[in-house]
C-alpha cells in the first residue's frame, strides 16, 4: 500500500450543526489508524503563518532558543522529548511542546516571543486544529454508535497538547532517528509536515512506510485512548521519524485526548456482546503508564490489553 492510496478528501468540519461525514473510504467508516487529510477547512493562511513562524523560531541562536528552554524536571518549552536517562541515546531532535488545554495546565510564558508573530499564529492555529480534531471524533463517535459526548466530553478540560518538532540533517542519518517508534497516548493526532522533507514513516505489515508531505495536508493518526475506548475498532498507529543528511525537517503534531480524569476504557456500549479488550484507568493514570513505557513502540498497549 503506498501513502497515495490512504488519502481521504472532501471533509466539511466547519458547521458543527450539519457537519458534512468524509465519503466512503474515510477513517471513520474503515477505521483505519491513519489518512492523510486534503480538503479539510483549516484555512490555509492559519497554517501558514504558523509554518513561518516555526522555520524563524528555529533560525534563532541557541542563546535566543534557550530563553524558553523547559524548566528543569518539565516538559513544556524548547529542549528535548523523552529524556529519561544520562545513558541514552537521543533522538535526533530539538522541539517546542505545549499543554495547550485545560487551561490551567498553559504556560504561555515559555511560548517563544520571537519571532513577535509566533503567539498569536500558535493560539490560532491551535484553535483551529481542535475544531477539526473534535469534529473527527465526532464523526468517528457517530461511525461507532455513541454520541460525540462519549468520546469528545464536554468540558473546557479536554487535552490539546503540541509538539513542534526540528529534526536538523545528520551526516549519519542512517544511525540515529528523530524520532523512536511510538504510537500517540491520546485519542486523534493531526500532524502538519511544514516543509518539504519525508521523514515520517507508518509501520504497516511490518514495513515503514514512508509518508510523503502534501502541502497544507493533515495526516490523522488514530491513538492508543481511542483505540481502547472503541474496544480496538479502531487501532493506533505506530509511527517513527527518520532523519535526512542535508535537509532540516519540521513538524506539527497536535494532539488530542479525553479530560484527565476521564476514564479511558472499552466503551460499555461495545462491549455488550463480547468482551473488553483492555484495562480501564483515568486519563491521567493511562499517560503515566504510557510514558513509563519509553516510546517503545505498541508496547504500553499490549501491558493493558486483557486475556493476553
Ligand atoms: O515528525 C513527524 O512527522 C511526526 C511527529 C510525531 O508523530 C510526533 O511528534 O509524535
Amino acid at each position: 500500500m503506498t501513502s497515495q492510496s490512504l488519502i481521504t478528501s472532501n471533509y466539511s468540519t466547519r458547521s458543527s450543526l450539519t457537519p458534512s461525514p468524509p465519503s466512503s473510504t474515510s477513517l471513520v467508516k474503515t477505521g483505519a489508524s491513519f489518512r492523510l487529510l486534503i480538503n479539510h477547512d483549516v484555512p490555509k493562511e492559519v497554517s501558514q503563518r504558523m509554518m513561518f513562524v516555526i522555520e524563524e523560531f528555529f533560525k534563532l541562536s541557541l542563546d535566543e532558543k534557550m530563553q524558553f528552554k523547559q524548566p528543569p524536571g518539565q516538559v513544556q518549552g524548547y529542549g528535548q522529548w523523552f529524556v529519561f536517562s544520562e545513558e541514552q541515546k537521543l533522538d535526533w531532535a530539538d522541539m517546542l511542546f505545549y499543554h495547550i488545554s485545560p487551561p490551567h495546565f498553559k504556560r504561555m510564558e515559555l511560548w517563544p516571543s520571537k519571532p513577535s508573530a509566533f503567539r498569536d499564529a500558535f493560539d490560532e492555529y491551535t484553535t483551529e486544529v481542535n475544531r477539526l480534531a473534535n469534529c473527527l471524533l465526532g464523526f468517528m463517535a457517530k461511525n461507532l454508535g455513541l454520541d460525540p459526548s462519549e468520546i469528545i466530553g464536554n468540558s473546557e478540560n479536554e487535552t490539546q497538547s503540541v509538539r513542534i518538532n526540528c529534526y536538523p540533517p545528520c551526516p549519519e542519518a542512517k544511525k540515529v532517528l528523530g524520532l523512536s517508534p511510538h504510537s500517540d497516548a491520546c485519542s486523534l493526532t493531526l500532524v502538519l509536515q511544514v516543509n518539504d522533507v519525508t521523514g515520517l514513516q507508518i509501520r504497516r505489515n511490518d514495513k515503514w512506510l514512508p509518508i510523503k508531505p502534501i502541502p497544507g495536508a493533515f495526516v490523522a493518526n488514530m491513538g492508543d485512548a481511542l483505540e481502547v475506548i472503541s474496544n480496538g475498532k479502531y487501532k493506533s498507529i505506530e509511527h517513527r521519524a527518520v532523519t535526512n543528511t542535508e535537509k532540516e525537517r519540521f513538524s506539527i503534531a497536535a494532539f488530542h485526548g479525553p479530560n484527565f480524569n476521564a476514564t479511558v476504557g472499552p466503551h460499555p456500549e461495545l462491549v455488550l456482546k463480547g468482551e473488553p479488550l483492555y484495562k480501564s484507568m483515568d486519563f491521567q493514570s493511562f499517560i503515566k503508564l504510557f510514558l513509563a513505557s519509553k516510546l517503545d513502540g505498541k508496547k504500553f498497549m499490549d501491558d493493558i490489553k486483557l486475556n493476553k
